[in-house]
């Protein structure tokens, strides 16, 4: 009776130390729905699906967008938290200035900062002078990179400190509207940048679903 038990422990270790190690070497998948944002000033609505997905030590990051603002590059990023805290995406209520437009400094409270921006090279992370994907006539675009997790991981710890990437704690943002677009002069920016290039015209979680 005793060696049985004994056997049985020993497999049940045996298995847990399996299960431990099977883990990480396991893809982790991450979705983000976007959804449309200040529909009122861009010409159409726009909508999409950012993914992610971590395997073997590479993070492939994949976002379709529709109707966004045609002919036109559009920043996209990931937001969060310097500290660590759940990010959301705002609601009609982050419209602080009512003047009926969630300009991207209101999003800060739901959503915290610009952090990781889907560039060309996302491990750069060079927010303002990154190269950005640019929809067609129709609004559509496809973004596709893939980048080495710990180089991404290591450019992150520089700009936030004791951070990891944590994904499911992020939201993704699409922004831009064509430069032509007349938007009310209290519409913030983040310094110099025009708010026609930050203004957020989708807004989508990150959650975790394998
Ligand atoms: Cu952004």
């Amino acid at each position: 009776m005793k060696f049985t038990q004994k056997s049985a422990l020993a497999v049940a270790g045996a298995l847990a130390l399996l299960a431990a190690t099977a883990v990480p070497a396991q893809a982790a998948s991450y979705v983000a729905h976007l959804y449309p944002m200040n529909p009122t000033i861009a010409p159409s609505t726009t909508t999409g699906e950012a993914h992610f997905t971590e395997k073997g030590g590479m993070l492939t990051i994949d976002i379709r967008v529709k109707g966004a603002p045609p002919d036109m590059a559009h920043w996209q990023h990931f937001h969060g938290f310097k500290d660590g805290a759940q990010a959301k995406c705002p609601t009609l209520a982050d419209d602080t200035n009512h003047d009926g437009i969630i300009d991207l400094i209101e999003t800060g409270k739901a959503s915290g900062t610009t952090m990781v921006p889907f560039i060309t090279h996302p491990a750069t992370m060079n927010v303002p002078k990154g190269t950005y994907p640019t929809a067609n006539a129709k609004g559509d675009y496809h973004y596709h990179e893939t980048v080495p997790v710990k180089e991404l991981q290591a450019a992150f710890g520089k700009a936030f400190p004791g951070q990891q990437l944590d994904l499911s704690k992020r939201v993704v943002y699409i922004h831009g509207v064509p430069d032509s677009e007349k938007l009310p002069s209290t519409v913030q920016s983040l310094g110099p940048i025009p708010a026609q290039v930050t203004v957020p015209i989708a807004c989508g979680a990150i959650e975790r679903v394998k």
